[in-house]
């Protein structure tokens, strides 16, 4: 897939319940990568990016802790950005959080329902308002369904309910339709939904409407975690074809592989985590935790390691070494070569090894016979380090 002059690029954003973990920063991190391939490509990028900031597992934890669940996310979203900055990672254009998306929600699932795309659900039994609704898409009425993970009915099913479905809601017409619209319910956030009633937003139009505003129809990478495959971005997906009549929703899906930690995924709710912001508190060097990050091609999946992050800052000493010479070895063909790697399929580990066998000659020649050392040869070499990977040295 090759975009026009403009390419657009949204990635699902973080849920801010809890502060950001070596998951989450691969995450973005291969985003950011493929944003400056693109730019280097002469590409102009336009990057949008959301915020989960009303949502379960959020209020859940606000509830846990005693705060509100505004300062919750303000709080966690204010460290996920700092985070962001330490990692050279370079912000979207618009950062869209799901609270400042709803009227577009309330609109979009309105004429889903006049279109007969949509349905409502009594709520349960002494829950809500008398006469209130949950507002669930049909997927019996959406061409495609299964197209953006490929994946069968019984994989979906294997999945659903541990991703934020609930299959065995009473009341649904098909067990994967997915929520839309949840009225409001005792204790919880709701907003004017006109005629849906109070509520708010289900998760994945959340993302299908801030990517239609923002970005429009058939953009064209739409990225996340392998974990985002389904239900997540086939539902976006799916609903953005019914609001628009249009498809693709995305040209291209691009998605990370998951980070684990002692063979299980890194993940919040699970608590196994390895965050940014306390290997930065503890002075680690974020430029050492982007190229541990580096060092895994993004559609391979590993753990974590304390070894990951020795091997890294090793890594950073050779280069700022390699790098700290009065010239160096020709810079033309490792630059080259890191671009040549990151156009295939954004292959970091070897654009990490071609800088490697740079450093590694420079320090050589240095220790040697400096003849035919290129003076500048340094400088350019850490410039493009600095644009096409976006490492500070
Ligand atoms: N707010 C939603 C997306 S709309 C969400 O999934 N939030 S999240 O905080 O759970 O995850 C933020 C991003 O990090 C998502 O793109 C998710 O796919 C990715 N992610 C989460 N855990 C991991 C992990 N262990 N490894 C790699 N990526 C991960
Ligand atoms: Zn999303």
């Amino acid at each position: 897939m090759t975009p026009g002059p403009i390419a657009r690029m949204y990635v699902c954003g973080i849920t801010p319940y809890d502060a950001t973990h070596m998951g989450h920063a691969a995450t973005y991190v291969t985003f950011d990568l493929l944003g400056r391939a693109l730019r280097d490509a002469g590409h102009e990028v336009i990057y949008v990016q959301n915020v989960t900031d009303v949502d379960d597992p959020l209020l859940e934890r606000a509830q846990r802790d005693g705060v509100t669940w505004q300062a919750l996310a303000e709080m966690e979203i204010a460290l996920f950005r700092e985070d962001m900055t330490a990692l050279g990672v370079i912000a979207p254009d618009h950062y869209i959080g799901a609270v400042e998306g709803v009227p577009s929600v309330v609109k979009a699932v309105t004429d889903l329902l006049s279109a007969g795309a949509a349905y409502r659900v009594d709520l349960p039994e002494g829950e809500g308002a008398a006469g209130a609704s949950d507002i669930y898409f049909e997927l019996s009425s959406a061409h495609d369904f299964g197209a953006v993970s490929s994946w069968d009915r019984d994989q979906m099913m294997a999945v659903f309910a541990e991703r934020g479905g609930d299959p065995e809601r009473a009341g649904k017409h098909d067990q994967l339709d997915p929520l839309l619209w949840r009225a409001a319910r005792e204790g919880e956030p709701s907003w004017p939904g006109g005629e849906l009633g109070e509520g708010r937003p289900g998760w994945h139009i959340e993302c299908t409407t801030i990517a239609l505003d923002y970005l429009g129809m058939t953009f064209d990478v739409q990225g996340g975690g392998t974990d985002l495959i389904f239900p997540h971005h086939e539902m976006s997906a799916i609903q953005a074809c019914a609001i628009t009549g249009g498809s693709p929703f995305a040209r291209a899906y691009v998605h990370q592989a998951m980070v684990g930690l002692d063979g299980a995924k890194m993940s919040k709710s699970q608590g196994n985590l390895v965050l940014i912001s306390k290997l930065r508190e503890s002075g680690v060097d974020p430029m050492a935790i982007r190229l541990a990050l580096l060092a895994h091609h993004y559609r391979t999946p590993w753990d974590w390691t304390d070894q990951s992050l020795a091997d890294a800052q090793r890594r950073l000493s050779m280069w700022r070494a390699g790098l700290s010479g009065n010239g160096g070895p020709s810079a033309d063909a490792t630059i080259a070569r890191i671009r040549e790697c990151l156009a295939n399929d954004l292959d970091a580990p070897g654009a990490l090894a071609a800088v490697d066998a740079w450093a590694e000659e420079s320090m050589e020649r240095a220790a040697g016979d400096p003849g035919g050392l290129e003076i500048g040869a340094p400088g350019l070499v850490g410039r493009a380090l600095d644009a096409l990977l976006g490492v500070r040295l």
